[in-house]
């Protein structure tokens, strides 16, 4: 059970973990920036994590990482399952991506980041590397305004009528996956504009919570099931809504699932249910993006630019830092 935390509430993870968890993205994302535009995502990928393992290893937590990179026999490090933390803290659960967007890095595109989410133990969904299918708005709409079983048409429709705007009006964000043809055919023939992008659907979600800045209202389509996760763990923490389904198309992909606690395949999660309880979350830019600027190497320092959030206080916090001890960085 929590601890009572620093500022005096029940079930609530130590507010002082929201800003380790900056040092956490800043030190991915660091990495990975060096090697942006090499045209070689698993050098960046394995420096971000590197780097990210490294700091997660000093935080004062008993961390088990749920949401990583592969199961244990494919990824050497953050391998789901990975204790990490000095084990002088609370229990806790933790998502992550130490470069989400590699292709997007390798090619020095728009919108990579460094990522993490943590959550009192047990309180993450516990999903496989699986497709999921998802929905999301950002905040200020009613509740159960959009529904992932509906047609893309009601839905596009609702936000649209609560926004106050024609359909014609509002942008939604899709991968660029031959997947989703029919999806972006639906969507073009209510008249609304779509944003592809070819990776990074975490931060295509976030990007729905601030449509005056990133130009995006929704975003609907099929990514991965951990990033799914990720997503969700921000939108609980800045408001939103966000439905996922994961597709589970085999029989392989079902036992999977049912080991890891998943008995109904066809179910639906909200938000709510793929991160519960207290969230933490951070986001550090590799790559400049729409909300995030990416890493700067100057003459005597570096520059980074981190989102960090909590579910309990719905406090966001960006945090332009730079950083003299470059040495720390490698
Ligand atoms: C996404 C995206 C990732 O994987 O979830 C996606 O956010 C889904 O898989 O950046 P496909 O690439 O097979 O469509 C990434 O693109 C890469 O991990």
């Amino acid at each position: 059970m929590a601890k009572q935390a620093a500022d005096g509430h029940e079930d609530r993870l130590d507010r002082i973990l929201t800003l380790e968890l900056a040092r956490v993205t800043e030190a991915a994302a660091v990495a990975a920036a060096r090697l942006r535009g090499h045209g070689d995502e698993k050098q960046a990928d394995q420096a971000a994590v590197d780097a990210m393992r490294t700091e997660l290893n000093n935080l004062p937590i008993e961390g088990k990482v749920v949401i990583g990179e592969g199961e244990r026999d494919e990824a050497p490090m953050l391998y789901i399952g990975e204790e990490v933390g000095t084990k002088n803290g609370p229990a806790v659960d933790i998502a992550l991506d130490p470069l989400e967007g590699t292709t997007i890095c390798a090619k020095n595109q728009p919108n990579s980041i460094a990522v993490i989410a943590m959550a009192e133990r047990g309180n993450l969904l516990y999903a496989p590397d699986v497709y999921m299918d998802k929905i999301a708005i950002g905040p200020g709409y009613k509740a159960g305004l959009i529904d992932i079983d509906a047609p893309v048409v009601a839905n596009l429709e609702a936000v649209a009528r609560e926004k106050g705007v024609k359909v014609s009006e509002l942008t939604a964000c899709i991968m660029d996956r031959p997947r989703h043809a029919k999806l972006i055919e639906e969507v073009r023939a209510t008249g609304a504009a779509i944003r592809l992008i070819g990776d990074g659907d975490v931060a295509g979600v976030i990007h729905t919570t601030d449509p005056d800045m990133t130009g995006i209202d929704i975003y609907i389509g099929i990514g991965g099931a951990p990033e799914g996760v990720l997503a969700a763990a921000a939108l609980r923490c800045i408001g939103g809504q966000m439905q996922g389904r994961l597709i589970l198309d085999t029989p392989e992909k079902v036992a999977r699932a049912a080991k890891m606690g998943i008995d109904d395949p066809r179910r639906s999660y909200t938000m709510e249910e793929m991160a519960k309880g207290d969230v933490i979350f951070s986001a550090t830019g590799v790559t400049d993006g729409n909300m995030l600027d990416g890493v700067r190497f100057g003459r005597s320092s570096i520059s980074t630019h981190t989102v960090v959030m909590r579910s309990s206080s719905k406090t966001v916090r960006e945090i332009k830092a730079i950083h003299h001890d470059m040495e720390k960085f490698g």
